[in-house]
């Protein structure tokens, strides 16, 4: 029940010491009463030596006195130790049942909000992270118990919170799988993840989608509903600001040639008190589909709470087939990698990381985002003007705009030959939404990109896990 690993640190006193002094004191107390008794059993025999009468008296005295000694002195010794052992044990117990309460509403509090750790270095998660109290020691299960109930004091006598209740996530702190200091811009150590990875094959738009809604988070959603967007740390921050300025400047970031995928990493904090909320958008290279030793830098599948599966309708056989030799069409970038064979291989990848059945996977939220829509006359079949239109149609009316951009996206892929990808998709997850975006708006021409419908696949999956989140976006589209 208490900690199995031992710590740096000194047992509490309920958990050891107050069990020493009580043997102690009854030691003591029966040793006394030993000493006292065998004290005036010496005195009988001098009493026969010296007085006569008067030291038969005094013997029967002491006789009487060692007598009483050894009986109502054991008789006495024997209450007093078991009153003492009694009152130590209900308030030790009380202790316990204190502690036991502290982490069973912890517990509560970590469960209630979806409270783990996830580390940004090695993708592993944990339950807890190992602390670092100030003079180097590491300890690897800070929570009440028997090294401390709300506090415990480590090894070089500094105190340290032993609960997230009482401020534990402040301390410094290491990832127990990597080692890699968890440092942060907030300074906290246990939030509550929300993590996206985002997922498709190479030049889909990956990164450039993740730009636009980077974008779009911190340059409309933040200033709009009052939350604030903190970066996890100052190279995340200057990586995402970099592609931003990039993108308003109409360029393009180096393409990710890291097989590692690279993680954005923000806090968002909504004014509420509670726990922070850190956000993982996973940028998975796209590489990673296709070399089998990619498979252990994806961990992040274990715990993702929705994905976003990018596809570049340029690279739809029938699509390529009718615009592949048009002389704009290279300026696409089109993706070569085959929308099956990538969802086939993602699916495969998922499932044998994140180790859950493909039941409890198809739980799990999954976007489908056509990407490039500003391509040909796609944004006039699919895009977000198209659907608008189709809306105020009566018959269309019992539709949102997303539930009917899904359902013409998903005819859309079927007339083109996808109707396999899309039966897939339905197999797999029973959460989908399918939706028809532009990360760009156009293609390289030197002008600042704009991009269309980027944040409607984010938000509803991270408004589908987080009741905070929900409401900040709702506050947002309504506006
Ligand atoms: N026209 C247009 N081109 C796009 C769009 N998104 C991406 N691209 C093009 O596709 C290329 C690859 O995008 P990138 O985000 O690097 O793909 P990734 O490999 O999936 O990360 C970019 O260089 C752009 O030329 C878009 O919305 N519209
Ligand atoms: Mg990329
Ligand atoms: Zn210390
Ligand atoms: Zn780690």
């Amino acid at each position: 029940m208490w900690e199995k690993r031992s710590q740096p640190a000194s047992t509490s006193y309920f958990f050891r010491q107050s069990y020493v002094d009580l043997g102690n004191i009854i030691k003591y107390a029966w040793r006394n009463n030993a000493n006292k008794a065998s004290e005036y059993g010496g005195h009988i025999s001098n009493c026969f030596d010296e007085h006569g009468l008067w030291g038969i008296f005094q013997a029967l005295f002491y006789i009487f006195a060692t007598i009483s000694m050894y009986v109502f002195g054991s008789i006495i010794c024997a209450v007093i130790s078991t009153l003492h052992i009694a009152a130590l044990l209900t308030f030790n117990f009380a202790v316990y049942l204190f502690a036991l309460t502290l982490r069973l509403f912890e517990q509560i509090y970590i469960s209630i909000h979806k409270i783990f750790g996830a580390c940004p270095y090695c993708k592993n998660h944990y339950k807890i992270p190992v602390y670092i109290c100030s003079c180097g020691a590491e300890h690897t299960y800070l929570v009440p118990g028997k090294y401390g109930i709300v506090k415990r004091k480590c090894n070089c006598g500094r105190k340290m919170p032993t609960s997230v209740l009482t401020g534990r996530a402040k301390l410094r702190a290491k990832c127990p799988e990597c080692g890699h200091l968890l440092d942060n811009s907030l300074g906290v150590q246990e939030a509550v993840p929300i993590c996206v990875p985002v997922i498709g094959g190479p030049s889909v738009g990956k990164t450039c989608y993740i730009t636009a809604v980077m974008k779009e988070m911190i340059e409309k959603v933040a200033p709009q509903t009052g939350i604030s967007i903190q970066f996890y740390n100052q190279s995340n921050e200057i990586a995402c600001k970099k592609m931003i300025s990039l993108y308003n400047m109409g360029a393009l970031q180096d393409k990710t040639s890291d097989l590692n995928p690279a993680a954005y990493n923000f806090f968002i904090n909504n004014g509420k008190n509670g726990p922070q909320k850190l956000f993982y958008f996973y940028d998975i290279a796209g590489e990673a589909f296709t070399t089998s030793e990619a498979l252990t830098t994806q961990k992040q599948y274990e715990y993702s709470h929705g994905f976003i599966f990018m596809v570049d309708p340029l690279s739809i056989p029938r699509v390529r087939e009718k615009y592949g030799t048009d002389a704009m069409y290279d300026l696409y970038a089109a993706s070569t990698a085959d929308i099956n064979e990538t969802f086939d291989s993602f699916m495969r990848n998922l499932s044998t990381i994140s180790g859950l059945s493909s039941k409890e996977l198809s739980k799990i939220a999954c976007a489908i985002v056509v990407n490039k829509i500003d391509a040909y006359d796609l944004s006039a079949k699919i895009g977000q003007k198209a659907i608008e239109k189709m809306l105020l149609l009566e018959e269309n009316k019992k539709y949102t705009l997303e539930t009917m951009m899904d359902m013409q996206v998903k005819q859309y892929l079927n007339s083109n030959g996808m109707s396999n990808f899309v039966k897939n998709v339905a197999m797999c997850f029973k959460h989908t939404r399918f939706y028809a975006v532009s990360s760009l708006g156009h293609i390289k021409n030197g002008q600042v990109f704009e991009s269309n419908m980027v944040l409607a696949p984010f938000a509803w999956i991270v408004s589908r896990v987080d009741g905070d989140m929900r409401t900040v976006f709702k506050q947002y589209y309504e506006k």
